[in-house]
Formats: C-alpha cells, sequence, structure tokens
C-alpha cells in the first residue's frame, strides 16, 4: 500500500544546504556520482531521500562512516554543527526507461529532476524548500557537458558548471551528447550579454529558428510586461526525443521534448508553431515564476505552474490574437480541465493529499490554476495586478512559497480580503452559475445564482436589438448564492452578454432562446461570447440531433453560414466557428443533463451535422478553399487563414469524395496543409494513397511520423482494430512516450472508437498501460486518465471499463503512479 502525503503534515527540513559539489564520472552503465553536501546546525538527525543508489562510500567531515540505505533512503546521525557530508553512488542511465533522474535518449545523457527525481540521481533532502547553490563537475568523452548556471571551466573530456543562485534539486540539470548549437545573443534590459544556445542532434540545426526567435521575444516581452530580466550569462535549451512532458524549466538549462523544438514548415503545422512559441515561453518564465520563486512543498504546485501558464497565455495573446487566443485556451480548459472536474481524478487547484506527485500535474493545476489567477487580475483590476506581481517579486525572491504568501501578497497590495476567494484554491469542482433577468419599466435586472459560495467575476454587457452596445463591460461580483444586478434607464429590452471573456471557469446557465444565441453570434461586441453563442447553439442542435433525431436547424446553419462566409472577419475567428463540438464534449454535456450517451449515435449525428452544413455552404466552399497567397509565414494572420481553408476543405470533401484535398494534398508545400488534407481524405474514406505516400515521405522522421500514427487512428472507423495493426508496425516503439501517446492518446481521443461496444478499446488500451506501467510509470499513469469517463456511459460500457481498471490493479508489480490513479478512477 502506498502512503498518503498530507499538505497538513508539512514541517521545514532539518537542516540547511549552504553549498552542493558534484561531480559525474558518466558511463551508461556504472555512472559515478559523488556529492560534498556542506550543512548548517540542525541537530543530530539526518535524513536523505534516494531512491535505486548503489551507495559506495560516505564521509562526514573526511571521516569514513558506514550506513545501510533503506528502500527510499538514507538515515543518519550527524554532528550537532555545520558539517560537510559526502556521498559516492553507482547508477545506470542506461537501464533508466522510466525517465526520471539520469536517463539516455538517442545516445546522449540527460536528466529529469522535477518532480521527485534527484533522488535517484544522489542522497540528497530532495524537497523544493530545500534550495542551494550547485557546483557541477562532469566528465565524459561526450564532446558537450552541459549543467545548470554559469560554465566556469573546461578541458578536454572534462566541464565545470557554477550557478550561484540557490535552487531546488527539482531544478538540477545535466546534459552530456554529441551536439550542435543553434546560438545566437541577447541583451537584457539590466545591459547583460546572454548567449543563447539551443542544442540538437547534428542534422537538426536548421529546425531551430523558431524556438530561438520565440526564445528571444519571451525575454523582451518579460522585461516589458513584468519587469523581469534574464540573470545569467548562458542561457541553454537542449532537445530531447525521449521525454515524459513537454518541457522542463532546469535553471539556466531548459531540456525540451524535441517535437516543442524543432520545426519547418514542411515538418510541422501551425498548431506546432503556436506550441513551440507558447513551451518556450512558459519555460522561459519560469525563471521568475519557479525557479528564483519556487514551491514550499508539491501541494503548492499551481504557485508556479498556474501563474506561468497564465503568463504565457497573455504572452500568446499580445503575439497573436488576443480573441482566438482565449476562444483556443476555453476549448482545452472545457474539453480537458471540465471533464476531469466532474469526475473521480477532481481535486482543488491546490490539492490537500497525493500518494504521487507525478499525478498531479494535471489540467487542473495548470489551467484552472491560470483561470483563478485571471479571475483575480480581473477582481483587483489591471493596475492593481502589477503592483501585487511588483510586491511579489520583490518579498519573495530567493524563497520556497505558498499559496497563502501569493495571496498576502494580493491583499497588502490591494487592501482587499481575500478569504472568500481563497475557496477557488481549496475546493474541486465546477460551480454552476445561473442567470435570470426580467425587464421592468426601463430597468433590465440580472439575477445571478451559484450552488456554491465563491466570489465570482461575471463580465456582463448590454446590447440593444439592433445588436448595438448600450452598456460596455462590466465586471459583477457574484458573492453570495444569489444576487440581482439592475441596469436602469433603457430605452427598450436588452439582449445580455454574460460571462464576456469567459471571466471565470464557471458552468453558465442562462435559459436563452436559439433565436437570442443566433443575434449574440451576429452581433456581440465581445469576440468570446460571440463565438460562444455559436458553440452553444451547435452543442443545442448536435444534442437534439441525438436525441430526438432532429435535422439541423436552419436557424443554426444560417446564422453560423452568415459568420463563415463574412470576409470582414478574421479568418482564424471563422474558423473556430466552424469547427464543430468534439463528440467527447456533447457525451459531457448529454450525460450533466441526464442523458446517457450513446458514442455511436453522437457520432452519426455529429457526421450527419458536418455533412449538413457542407450543403449549407456548398457555393462558398470554392472560395474558401482557395490557396493562402503570400509566401509561408507561420504568423497569426496567415495561420487563421490556412485554418479556415483546412476547414472548409473538410467540409468540401463530403461533397467531392475528396477529389480538391487529394489536389492540396499533393501541391502542399507545409505540414498543416499536408496533414489537413490528409484528414480530409481519411474523413472522407479516400485516405489510402495519400497515407502511404505520406508514410513513405516521412518515414525518418519520427515527429512527423507521430502525426502518420496518430491520424490513421483519429480518424479510423474501427479504431481498436486499426490500433491494433499499429503497434505490429516496425516503427512502434512503445518506450519512447511521445509514440506511444501518438498511438494510445489517439485511441482514446477517437470517441466512438474507444467506446466501442465491444469492450476492444478498453481491452487494447489496458493491456499497454499495464506493459508500460513496468517500464514507465509516469506515462502509463497519465495515458490511464482516459477511463475517468466511466461513469456517463451505459452500464455494459461501465461494467466492462471497470473490469479493465479492475485489471490493471491486480496487475503484478503495478507502480505507485498507476495505481493510484486507477484507484480512484475504479472508485
Ligand atoms: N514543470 C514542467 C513540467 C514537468 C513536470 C513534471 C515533469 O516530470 C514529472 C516534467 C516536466 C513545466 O511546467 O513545463
Ligand atoms: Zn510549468
Amino acid at each position: 500500500m502506498s502512503e498518503t502525503v498530507r499538505l497538513a503534515d508539512y514541517t521545514p527540513f532539518s537542516h540547511s544546504v549552504e553549498h552542493v559539489a558534484m561531480t559525474f564520472r558518466l558511463a551508461p552503465e556504472a555512472t559515478r556520482v559523488t556529492t560534498r553536501i556542506r550543512f548548517g546546525a540542525g541537530g543530530t538527525a539526518l535524513r536523505l531521500d534516494g531512491e535505486g543508489l548503489r551507495l559506495l562510500a560516505l564521509r562526514i567531515d573526511g571521516a569514513a562512516v558506514s550506513a545501510e540505505p533503506d528502500a527510499t533512503g538514507l538515515s543518519l546521525t550527524v554532528p550537532d554543527r555545520a558539517f560537510v557530508l559526502e556521498t559516492e553512488v553507482e547508477i545506470a542511465p542506461a537501464g533508466n526507461t522510466a525517465l526520471e533522474g539520469l536517463y539516455m535518449s538517442g545516445g546522449m545523457y540527460c536528466t529529469q529532476c522535477e518532480a521527485e527525481g534527484f533522488r535517484k540521481i544522489t542522497f540528497y533532502p530532495d524537497r523544493p524548500d530545500v534550495m542551494a547553490p550547485f557546483h557541477v563537475r562532469i566528465e565524459s568523452e561526450m564532446p558537450v557537458l552541459l549543467s545548470n548556471g554559469n560554465p566556469s571551466a573546461q578541458g578536454p573530456g572534462w566541464a565545470e558548471w557554477d550557478d550561484p543562485w540557490p535552487k531546488p534539486s527539482y531544478l538540477f540539470a545535466l546534459v552530456a551528447g554529441d551536439l550542435v548549437a543553434h546560438s545566437d545573443r541577447f541583451t537584457t534590459m539590466e545591459g547583460r550579454d546572454v548567449a543563447l544556445n539551443i542544442w540538437v542532434r547534428p542534422g537538426d540545426e536548421d529546425r531551430c529558428a523558431y524556438a530561438m526567435d520565440s526564445l528571444k521575444r519571451s525575454m523582451r516581452w518579460d522585461e516589458e510586461v513584468y519587469g523581469r530580466a534574464y540573470d545569467l550569462s548562458v542561457f541553454n535549451i537542449v532537445a530531447v526525443d525521449d521525454f515524459n512532458m513537454g518541457a522542463m524549466e532546469n535553471k539556466g538549462l531548459n531540456i525540451f521534448n524535441s517535437k516543442y523544438v524543432l520545426a519547418l514548415p514542411q515538418t510541422a503545422t501551425d498548431e506546432d508553431f503556436a506550441r513551440i512559441e507558447a513551451i518556450i515561453a512558459h519555460e522561459y518564465f519560469h525563471n521568475w515564476t519557479g525557479n528564483r520563486i519556487t514551491c514550499r512543498d508539491w501541494f503548492q504546485l499551481c504557485l508556479k505552474e498556474g501563474l506561468t501558464v497564465f503568463r504565457d497565455q497573455q504572452f500568446s495573446a499580445d503575439m497573436r490574437s488576443a480573441a482566438v487566443k482565449r476562444i483556443e485556451d476555453v476549448l482545452t480548459l472545457r474539453a480537458r480541465q471540465f471533464r476531469e472536474d466532474a469526475g473521480p481524478l477532481a481535486h482543488p487547484v491546490r490539492p490537500d493529499a497525493y500518494e504521487e506527485i507525478n499525478n498531479f500535474y494535471t489540467a487542473t493545476v495548470y489551467e484552472k490554476g491560470a483561470e483563478v489567477i485571471g479571475m483575480l487580475k480581473r477582481l483587483v483590476g489591471d493596475e492593481a495586478y502589477g503592483r501585487a506581481l511588483d510586491l511579489y517579486f520583490e518579498r519573495h525572491d530567493g524563497q520556497a512559497c505558498t499559496i497563502e504568501d501569493w495571496l498576502r501578497v494580493f491583499e497588502d497590495a490591494t487592501g482587499r480580503d481575500l478569504t472568500q476567494f481563497a475557496r477557488w484554491y481549496t475546493e474541486a469542482g465546477t460551480p454552476r452559475v445561473t442567470a435570470e433577468e426580467s425587464w421592468e419599466g426601463g430597468t433590465f435586472t440580472l439575477t445571478l445564482s451559484q450552488d456554491g459560495a465563491k466570489v465570482i467575476p461575471v463580465a456582463v454587457g448590454l446590447l440593444d436589438p439592433s445588436g448595438q452596445e448600450v452598456r460596455p463591460t462590466e465586471v459583477l461580483e457574484l458573492t453570495e448564492a444569489r444576487q440581482s444586478f439592475r441596469f436602469d434607464g433603457l430605452a427598450a429590452r436588452p439582449v445580455a452578454s454574460v460571462l464576456r471573456g469567459f471571466s471565470a471557469p464557471v458552468l453558465l446557465e442562462k435559459p436563452s432562446s436559439a433565436e437570442e444565441r443566433a443575434f449574440l453570434l451576429a452581433h456581440d461586441t465581445d469576440p468570446f461570447n460571440r463565438w460562444d453563442a455559436g458553440r452553444s447553439l451547435a452543442k443545442e442542435v448536435l444534442s437534439q440531433m441525438v436525441v430526438r433525431g432532429d435535422a439541423p436547424s436552419a436557424l443554426w446553419l444560417d446564422a453560423l453560414a452568415e459568420v463563415v462566409l463574412d470576409g470582414g472577419l478574421d479568418p482564424a475567428f471563422r474558423a473556430l466557428t466552424l469547427r464543430l463540438p468534439a463528440e467527447d464534449d456533447i457525451a459531457r454535456t448529454l450525460h450533466e443533463a441526464g442523458v446517457t450517451p450513446d458514442p455511436d449515435r453522437i457520432h452519426a449525428a455529429r457526421r450527419a451535422m458536418g455533412d449538413a452544413l457542407a450543403e449549407r455552404l456548398r457555393d462558398g466552399l470554392g472560395d474558401l478553399v482557395a490557396p493562402v497567397p503570400g509566401p509561408w509565414s507561420p504568423d497569426a494572420g496567415q495561420a487563421g487563414a490556412r485554418a479556415l481553408r483546412m476547414q472548409a476543405l473538410g467540409l468540401l470533401s463530403r461533397l467531392d469524395g475528396g477529389a480538391e484535398a487529394q489536389r492540396v494534398f499533393d501541391a502542399a508545400d507545409n505540414m498543416t496543409e499536408e496533414v489537413g488534407a490528409l484528414s480530409a481524405l481519411l474523413d472522407a474514406g479516400a485516405g489510402v494513397a495519400a497515407l502511404r505516400a505520406f508514410g513513405d515521405r516521412w518515414q525518418h522522421d519520427r515527429i512527423v511520423m507521430d502525426k502518420w500514427f496518430t491520424l490513421q487512428i483519429l480518424h479510423a472507423g474501427d479504431a481498436p482494430a486499426v490500433t491494433a495493426a499499429l503497434v505490429e508496425h516496425p516503427l512502434f516503439d512503445w518506450k519512447n512516450p511521445n509514440r506511444f501517446r501518438a498511438v494510445f492518446g489517439a485511441l482514446s481521443a477517437n470517441h466512438a472508437g474507444f467506446h466501442r461496444i465491444d469492450g476492444s478499446g478498453y481491452r487494447l488500451l489496458a493491456d499497454w498501460l499495464i506493459r508500460l506501467d513496468a517500464a514507465n510509470p509516469q506515462t502509463a499513469a497519465r495515458m490511464s486518465q482516459a477511463f475517468d469517463s466511466m461513469s456517463r456511459y451505459d452500464a455494459d460500457r461501465q461494467a466492462m471499463m471497470a473490469a479493465e481498471l479492475e485489471r490493471i490493479l491486480n496487475a503484478p508489480g503495478l507502480s505507485r503512479d498507476l495505481s493510484e490513479m486507477a484507484g480512484r478512477m475504479a472508485g
């Protein structure tokens, strides 16, 4: 049985660590790590974390000590004063398939220490509130040897690094490999000259330009918007092929999943480019929000992650279209976080208990954590937010902090009492807000109620019947169970646009007619709500198609066509409006409305919806699929135009059997159009030749081949059967997390396929989770989340999913990671 770790049990560490000096003698099977830790006085009992380490020597102040480690670390009796502890251990990076600690990827050495990987490298107080400066010496035949901080000395076969900024062990990093750099320089606002390097395998150096450009823009933006400058003489990024997550913010040495660094127009879609920009920014921004100010314990993870996601979202909004970015972020939030909050894995933004912390790098901590900061900013205003952040950096630089510290900064900077607001951090679940309206004698009253007791900022604007805005956006503060807000002096009954910009992460229930939503889709001056009116209309239409077998309403088709064919609107916005609600989203909505979702009916209805839309837009599709003018560029304008073109191509393929998509595929000179056309062909059942051509063209490119695996499963009629065939493919390297996710992420994203009534989807995923768990528990645990929607479905499907979870729980040698996840989902 795993032990539960609780926030309530927090106690500070017994000792301070004044300095750490490490030497690595790298060898694949037997790496020697010598660690010299200078401890301050702290009593005679010392407990260090350590896992899977072969202890070779131990010295205290130079004198040999004998000690026997247990399964999780080392307990020692130490002098009751300051002292130096030296350990020598042996580890085997070549056999490390969990990709945590020191491991090998594509012949190079690299590390991943967040959250608790450092204890797989050496004995240490592996907790974020122990911060220390590090000196690292690396000895290896590898030509490039990197660690955190500034380079201090090097010679043939060795290099030394010095990190002057005290840091927790989870930010430690080391890389050694045969690498080449794409280099540049940056001068900070403080006049510091910084060498920037993106290290990749030889041959990949021509794919780093966009990541480098994103890095320089991030550095400038953080100076201009947050007043934060970089603080070392070098900033290194390394791309690795085997990585459990997106990237890692190690101090001065960010390590990236190569798919979030490497990009050429021929290999990466516009979405890939946008994600690279966002992740480069995210990791860079961590230098202040995460590294200079870190977390006291892992329960405070949202302190760094929520804030850093919020900052990267602001950055992307500034670099691209703020309106489009907001819509995309809310789409992700609803798809991932609302789903999580509605199921057995729901937890507060700041959890208060866990078995395995790696299971809490979740949509709730990251995305809802960012929403909570957005609400805080909306409530106090932009100017006060700026002052509060200045105070945060000034007061807490160099510290390991809590959410209480964070909120106190806002209270001190604004004089506001945030006791009630703090519930956003401690309560799980998506609040429901109900809006009712009344109109009498020129006064419009909006009554808001909630099912909890939170502070909820509800941004509202009013439009007159001609679509003119008669009241600009105002933020109403809902603090009670039920509150009424009056708007006087209106000439005619207005149409209310409620929760503008998605001002709070809630489920809004506002009884309103389809006509009213069509009106808002045509006229709302708030772009988010304009889009959301269309979305809620589409969801209602689709739900009625599923439940009652209705045909898609002419009202919806006309209202949508109006927007999609309006050449005066941003193409990116039109493309988003054209996107149909996802099948999983409809399943969740039906379940919440008390209807058991039938995956096959949902799938068929959504197809019929697309067919009807294609028919309605028939005359306009020719223009919409015209090539995007100008030389290729990754900017938001061109990306939006391509997105609209690809959406239209998907619809056109329903009318012409894929003829136009084949032409686009054959002529494509960029991956957005290649993938867009291939998807359209696969949907039209005409993708066999294109799929083969794609595979032949890209078989030597790992990152692109992930798309090849994903697309055929995503668009398959029988996804489990296609998946079962693809796992036999020689390029299915299941120990590579990207490839595993490309295949099994696609299987669980194919809603009708995963939920096939024969149970084949559930069975196949469970088989492979059990297999992966033995090699890589972290990724296995993350991928198991596919089962978290179990309770939505009919009794047969529920029983089959429950049986698979049970089978997982009974697997011999199951990891703590997967056991916690499967246990929570099995209930
Ligand atoms: N802190 C990183 C994400 C990350 C988290 C955990 C990891 O291993 C368990 C790796 C990376 C970020 O937010 O980008
Ligand atoms: Zn992060």
